[in-house]
């Protein structure tokens, strides 16, 4: 069902002007210590150090002033549950994203939310010969693949105090379906470069971008606006899961910004920085459509420390209250295979669903996915509703924003951090884990036909709605 026309994929690194990167400076250690340790007075003896908490009393930033960096390394090594890494780039993974243009005459179909069967499901193979997709075969669409919103909304249409952290690349803020859910900093007034709130970010209004240190967090790829639109889209013709909830957006990656100087990704710290902040703005939720890479020397496994340290950042968010969501990723990879953050033990990890109620074929899937939700053929909000794109991507401004069909557990994944805003606006109280057993109970979800994959059910948001599950104990 992919589109015959006007399909363009994004996937270079953009390049742009010149930025200084403080980053370049001093090495820097990020530490994370599960006990309240002093190491820092052991540190005092092996080398001159500067250390500054970055997320709660677990995880800190060392700089090495002077000194020997591998006897500060080795020296943090040797102490009791510590883990020690450099500040190393964090490479990750957003899909590649299909946008179809505007003027594509397709009728929007909004079946991921309410599926009466009437859809005819497209399949379609590239044909190489004449560069176009080949319908191969139609197929009817099936009844009840979808996530029964029209009668949650009847129960809970979200409510303002919720605040879903969006960690993408950033968000469309003149689309009309943000204009009522998109976060907005009550204590900055924006533009005067003053950090009015005193919350250690100038002009943050809406979110903040972690990569240019900046509070410029306009969406130039589209990826995190058509997330967004899933979790909170509130306009006429289009609600997302949780229309009355907010959206905070933040960037880490420097690809997603104009302001990029660097080929590279992210950095560990941006990424701690960035939950923290979300956490401390007041985010209930955080979605995370994207996934860890790590690197040809260390893959993103839990021997490498830049993932333990990414891991022990979202537990200490978990310990906040926070409910964290991952996409499953979209290799298609069979079984065994972990793809992090979804594969975190505390993540809510996503895999997608397709119109024929099973598994859409990019999907990974695996014993580690906790629910599916539809991640096929999304109609979603996107930043782009004019064709220039090269124009536009070089000047951003110059758009009109729409809606568009993507691809990708990236797009299932908001379904479930939408379905938790509206548990969290409907019982206030309920925990992480009240919520993950809310949504995950064999009672709250849909059947799937597996077709041989792990029998994982698929997100019913109207029977979560009703249905709450409490497993914590009670404040
Ligand atoms: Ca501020
Ligand atoms: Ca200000």
């Amino acid at each position: 069902m992919k589109s015959l026309k006007g399909i363009l994929f994004i996937v270079g690194v953009l390049v742009f002007s010149t930025l200084k990167i403080a980053h370049a400076e001093g090495v820097l250690l990020i530490v994370h210590t599960s006990q309240a340790l002093a190491f820092h007075n052991i540190l005092r003896n092996v080398a001159h150090v500067s250390v500054t908490p970055l997320l709660g009393d677990e995880i800190f930033e060392v700089k090495i002033l002077s000194g020997n960096k591998e006897a500060v390394i080795e020296t943090l090594q040797s102490l009791e549950g510590v883990t020690v890494t450099e500040d190393l780039p964090l490479p990750i993974q957003t899909q590649e994203i299909e946008f179809i243009s505007m003027d594509t005459p397709r009728p929007a179909n909004l079946w991921w939310q309410k599926n009466d069967g009437s859809i005819k499901y497209k399949v379609v193979k590239y044909n190489d010969k004449i560069k176009k997709f080949d319908i191969v075969r139609e197929i009817q669409s099936v009844r009840g693949a979808d996530i029964n919103l029209p009668l949650a909304h009847s129960v809970e249409r979200g409510d303002p105090s919720i605040i879903v952290g969006v960690i993408d690349s950033g968000l469309s803020l003149v689309h009309p379906a943000f204009q009522n859910s998109v976060y907005t900093n009550p204590f900055e007034i924006p533009e005067n470069g003053i950090d009015d709130d005193n919350n250690g970010y100038v002009d943050d209004i809406h979110g903040w971008n972690f990569a240019t240190n900046s509070p410029h967090v306009t969406d130039i790829v589209g990826h995190g606006t058509s997330v967004s639109g899933v979790i909170a889209g509130n306009t006429k013709g289009f609600q997302g899961v949780c229309p009355n909830c907010k959206v905070l957006p933040v960037i880490i990656q420097k690809e997603y910004t104009q302001e990029s100087t660097s080929t590279t990704s992210t950095y560990l710290s941006s990424f701690l920085r960035a939950i923290d902040y979300l956490s401390r703005q007041g985010a209930r939720i955080i979605n995370m459509s994207f996934i860890l890479l790590g690197d040809k020397d260390k893959p993103a496994t839990l021997e490498n420390p830049v993932t333990i340290i990414f891991y022990a950042g979202l537990r200490v968010l978990e310990k906040q209250g926070v409910v964290l969501v991952a996409a499953a990723g979209n290799e298609g990879q069979n079984g065994n295979s972990t793809v992090y953050p979804a594969a975190f033990r505390n993540t809510i990890s996503v895999g997608a669903l397709n119109p024929l109620n099973t598994w859409a074929d990019f999907s990974n899937f695996g014993n580690w996915i906790d629910i599916m939700a539809p991640g096929e053929e999304i109609w979603t909000t996107q930043p782009f509703g004019i064709i220039n794109w090269h124009k536009l991507l070089f000047d951003p401004d110059n758009y009109v924003p729409g809606y568009s069909y993507q691809d990708g557990t990236s797009f299932a994944a908001p379904m479930v951090a939408g379905a938790a805003g509206l548990l969290l606006s409907h019982y206030p109280r309920m925990t992480p884990q009240d919520v993950h057993a809310t949504l995950t109970h064999p009672s709250n979800t849909n059947y799937v036909r597996s077709l041989g994959k792990p029998n994982v059910r698929s997100l019913n948001v109207y029977r979560a709605l009703v249905n709450p599950i409490y497993v914590s104990e009670s404040f």
